[in-house]
């Protein structure tokens, strides 16, 4: 390793030098910019990589809470991910007579999470229609698709996220290719233009794209984390309008929903808030498992609202600040933030076997409507960590 290359792997050394010089000059109030040398400088080989030169490869999207199959750590430089998504109107049942008609990426709420590594293309085809060439059976109460729809990337750079060159109209398709320049967990959502954009992005048209460190993650003290399992946990606000008996209101498609929806959705509160789509979607429809040792990356997504994730019986070990995994991580945390059209990420590694609720730590959020999954896992018991010392007895 030349001189160069050193100082592009460890800039923090001589920065933090001269600052510390600096600072002392100026009486000492001045810490070293870059204590420890987490930043890392990219490597220009890779920031310079030509679109032409990478190698392409396709990925086949999975339906959240789970990723598709990938890699941490990136092998060899930046390649092209070709994916491909499809946007379904439906009709769903968040809840027991709780009906919602739905613009859903790839037929599901949230969309898929697409997994890549920093300065890796991403190329999109989206197509808005019906579920011919979708590669999946569209639900039985969808119909064919009334409205315009697009893709905004929150991980992309230009044209409004992407969303100026994918209007498509119901029966067209678009192909979008983008670079993945910051690495974090990003939102996408549907932005079709003015009061559209919130309406189709609380009717379930948003989703979350991982964009890994080619290096993989990395804990406070620089070392790398490797996870076992990771899960996406994509959060959903809902306005369902009311008939005047006060029972909920089903409507005949998308377009013919809209009206009252907007009024509820104009006095700021949801009716109801749910993970992956529908109440029970991770507490009890999908079992979420884990074993006692293994590492969990849990990351959270929340187009239009703020949550704040808490694990009842663990902790964030480590949590990125608005899931963008180049900046040194948190450690410890109990409950942390998702900001509106923002994601979370944390890690936690089991030390005990049992129930374990990750959840909107607003509990009215997460008891009263439904902001939270279940975690199951298995292993042996530690009594050094817990142990009930003396069970319920009476009180003499
Ligand atoms: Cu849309």
């Amino acid at each position: 390793m030349n001189w160069l290359q050193q100082e592009i792997r460890n800039p923090g050394r001589v920065l933090g030098l001269s600052l510390g010089v600096i600072g002392l000059i100026m009486g000492g109030t001045f810490a070293a910019a870059d204590e420890g040398g987490w930043k890392k400088l990219p490597d220009p080989e890779i920031v310079n990589f030509q679109r032409a030169d990478a190698e392409v490869v396709t990925q086949e999207l999975v339906a959240p809470p789970f990723l598709p199959a990938h890699e941490q750590v990136a092998d060899g430089p930046p390649k092209l991910v070709r994916i491909r998504m499809n946007i379904v109107e439906r009709e769903l049942e968040i809840a027991p007579g709780v009906f919602v008609w739905q613009m859903a990426f790839n037929n599901s709420v949230p969309g898929p999470m697409p997994v890549v590594h920093q300065y890796d293309w991403v190329e999109l085809t989206l197509q808005n229609g019906t579920s011919k060439g979708a590669g999946f059976t569209v639900n039985a109460s969808s119909s064919p698709n009334i409205m315009m729809h697009n893709v905004d990337f929150h991980a992309s750079t230009g044209a409004m996220g992407g969303g100026e060159l994918t209007k498509i109209l119901p029966g067209q398709k678009v192909v979008l290719t983008w670079r993945a320049m910051k690495a974090g967990v990003f939102v996408y959502h549907c932005a079709p233009g003015g009061i559209m954009v919130p309406y189709h992005v609380v009717t379930g048209g948003n989703g979350a794209l991982l964009v890994l460190p080619r290096d993989g993650l990395r804990d406070g003290y620089g070392n790398p984390i490797r996870y076992d399992r990771a899960f996406y946990f994509g959060e959903q606000d809902y306005y369902v309008p009311k008939n005047p008996d006060g029972t909920w209101k089903r409507s005949k498609n998308f377009v013919d929903q809209m009206g009252d929806m907007l009024k509820v959705m104009d006095g700021l509160i949801p009716t109801h808030v749910v993970f992956n789509g529908k109440t029970g979607a991770l507490t009890s429809d999908i079992r979420l498992e884990a074993k006692v040792g293994e590492t969990i990356l849990l990351l959270h997504s929340q187009a239009n609202y703020p949550s704040w994730p808490h694990l009842i019986g663990g902790h964030g070990d480590w949590v990125w600040p608005y899931g963008k995994f180049n900046n040194q991580p948190d450690e410890g945390l109990e409950s942390w933030d998702v900001v509106p059209g923002g994601t979370a990420a944390a890690v936690h590694t089991f030390h005990q076997p049992g129930l374990y609720a990750y959840l909107n730590h607003n509990l009215i959020m997460a008891f009263v409507k439904d902001a939270k999954a279940y975690i199951h896992v298995e292993g042996e018991w530690n009594n050094e960590l817990m142990e009930q010392t003396t069970p319920p007895t009476t009180i003499e």
